[in-house]
């Protein structure tokens, strides 16, 4: 007999391993470790919403007929680490090896891989495209844009192709995804769960043991499996997929979910297949029941965005995560983990992700993501904070998306410029502003929005690596064109922000 490891972002009934292997012999192995808890200091919701989810993935599996080895976080006999309970397990089975499905992080591939027992690891069906694809498409490419692997998932899927000819005859709608923020939001938000026996006594464990991390553990609502998380999906798609595209952008001071779809936690963990929610979406449109923008930006992001990212994590290798092209030292300030703050766009998205370990995009990556790029933060820590902090993250995504997108410590192997801005983007696309302590006009003084000065803080250290950037000149003209008197002003406003900062005060 083998055993079958199935991790907790494996939750799917047709994972690879699950395929593979023997029900009447085979003895699925899972455990809920310590290491894996704590290799970053996850919000108590991810750790909730993972254990509770992995348990009743361990009785599904036992009515279908497997035997299934659980440990659970408080078992005496716990080994507290993912091979730790593997070796134990084999000794007491006498396992001739071990089958899995390659995890998400390199980390545990390479602590797989190290073990004295004969192991075998298959590729993650679960994903649209293999390492091999990816490589195959990446290979004598100058640039890796996202937009060109994305034409070759629509094809290679058939979604939203009408014969050869995309949907409408466009790839990409983003453009029409652009809307300010609205008045008001007709959708009432992710559907809720209640706590069920198994989600409670989850919740009282990781209250004891995890109740000092970041992060609000009630009220916990997540769905914690496949079932719940389909009525979810039905739920958004029926009255938050229509506007999704045109609020996409979009953030708003009292409203944190918008129209955006919350199933990142559940995609990455197993519980839904992004195939079957693309296809589900794309009938949406086909009946009529949403428009064509919403649909495409939302497949995009998942047949698109979403294989890209995993495809540039595994080609870029384990030490993607240490990049830092633009040298930056500072630490991460306690703000990130709910020190008080006067910005309040960082307020209230650092907020948010307190209490529902969710953010979306555009809070992310132009707000917290922004401000950590313009302050010149330390990207490792930048990347451990975005890892610990969000239901969804695990290596593979987070870090392209941190390391690549938002930071630009890639040296622009995602993006082809730093995604920055000064606070006339977050006034456009956001209520923030308007109760902020600092002023979003002020472009210097006292009230200067710390985004105003940061923006060309950023710039003018850095003009050596993007003055020649073709997609950049506009910003050193406007830059070059400022009376070098304010120029000055501005720079010294700047450095004395950061030097506050430094020092710990509220800023
Ligand atoms: P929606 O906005 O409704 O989008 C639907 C789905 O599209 C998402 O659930 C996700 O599966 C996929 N998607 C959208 N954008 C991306 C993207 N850039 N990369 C990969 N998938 C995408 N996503 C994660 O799943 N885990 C992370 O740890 C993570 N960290 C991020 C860090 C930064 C700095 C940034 C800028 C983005 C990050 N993203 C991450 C991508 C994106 O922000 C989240 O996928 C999204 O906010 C999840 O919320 P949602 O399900 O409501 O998404
Ligand atoms: C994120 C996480 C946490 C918090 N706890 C566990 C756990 O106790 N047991 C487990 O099998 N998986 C856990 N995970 C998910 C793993 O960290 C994830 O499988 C790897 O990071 C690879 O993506
Ligand atoms: Fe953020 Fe500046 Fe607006 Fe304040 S004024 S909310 S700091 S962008």
């Amino acid at each position: 007999m083998r055993l079958v490891l199935v991790l907790g972002d494996q939750l799917s009934p047709d994972l690879s391993a699950l395929q593979k292997a023997d029900k009447d012999s085979d003895v699925v192995v899972m455990a809920e470790v310590a290491d894996e808890a704590s290799y970053v200091p996850h919000h108590p919701k991810k750790i909730a919403f993972l254990f509770a989810a992995m348990r009743k993935f361990a009785a599904r599996l036992q009515g279908d007929g497997w035997q299934v080895a659980y440990t659970k976080l408080d078992d005496s006999d716990n080994a507290g680490s993912i091979t730790g309970e593997l070796l134990r397990r084999a000794e007491a089975y006498d396992a001739a090896g071990v089958v899995y499905t390659e995890p998400g992080e390199w980390r545990l591939i390479n602590a797989l891989g190290d073990m004295p027992i004969k192991t075998h690891s298959l590729p993650d069906t679960r994903f649209l495209v293999s390492h091999q694809m990816f490589d195959d498409w990446a290979e004598g490419r100058k640039a890796l844009r996202m937009e060109y692997f994305y034409r070759e998932m629509r094809r290679k899927t058939g979604l939203l192709m009408d014969g050869d000819d995309p949907a409408g005859g466009k790839w990409n709608y983003d453009h029409e995804n652009r809307k300010p923020a609205p008045d008001e939001v007709e959708f009432s938000g992710p559907m809720q769960f209640t706590p069920d026996d198994v989600v409670e006594e989850v919740l009282e464990l990781v209250a004891a043991r995890f109740g000092d991390n970041f992060g609000t553990l009630r009220p916990f609502w997540f769905a914690t499996d496949t079932g719940q998380a389909r009525q979810h999906l039905a739920h958004w798609l029926k009255d938050g997929l229509p506007k999704f595209g045109d609020f996409q952008d979009a953030m708003l001071d009292d409203n944190r979910f918008l129209y955006h779809a919350i199933i990142g936690l559940y995609l990455n963990a197993g519980l839904l297949n992004p195939l079957e929610v693309c296809k589900k979406a794309e009938e949406a449109y086909r009946n009529g029941d949403a428009p064509l923008n919403a649909v495409e930006g939302f497949i995009r992001q998942i047949i698109g965005w979403r294989e890209y990212v995993r495809g540039i994590y595994f080609r870029e290798g384990p030490d993607y995560v240490t990049r830092n092209a633009l040298n930056h030292s500072r630490d991460l300030p306690p703000a990130y983990w709910g020190a008080e703050t006067k910005m309040n766009c960082m307020a209230k998205s650092i907020g948010q992700t307190r209490d529902e370990a969710y953010a979306h995009h555009i809070q992310r990556l132009m707000v917290t993501g922004n401000f950590a790029l313009l302050a010149g933060i330390d990207p490792a820590q930048v990347h451990e904070w975005y890892l610990a902090v969000y239901a969804d993250a695990y290596e593979w995504v987070e870090a392209p998306n941190v390391i690549g997108m938002s930071q630009f410590a890639d040296d622009g192997i995602i993006a082809s410029k730093p995604y920055i801005s000064s606070g006339n983007y977050i006034h456009k696309m956001s209520d923030y502003c308007g109760s902020c302590a600092y002023k979003v006009k002020d472009k210097t003084g006292p009230g200067a929005c710390p985004f105003n000065l940061l923006y060309w803080h950023f710039l003018d250290r850095h003009r050596d690596r993007f003055a020649g950037n073709p997609r950049m000149g506009n910003m050193y003209r406007v830059w070059d064109r400022m009376d070098a008197d304010r120029r000055e002003t501005v720079l010294t406003e700047a450095a004395a922000f950061l030097a506050r900062m430094e020092a710990g005060e509220t800023v």
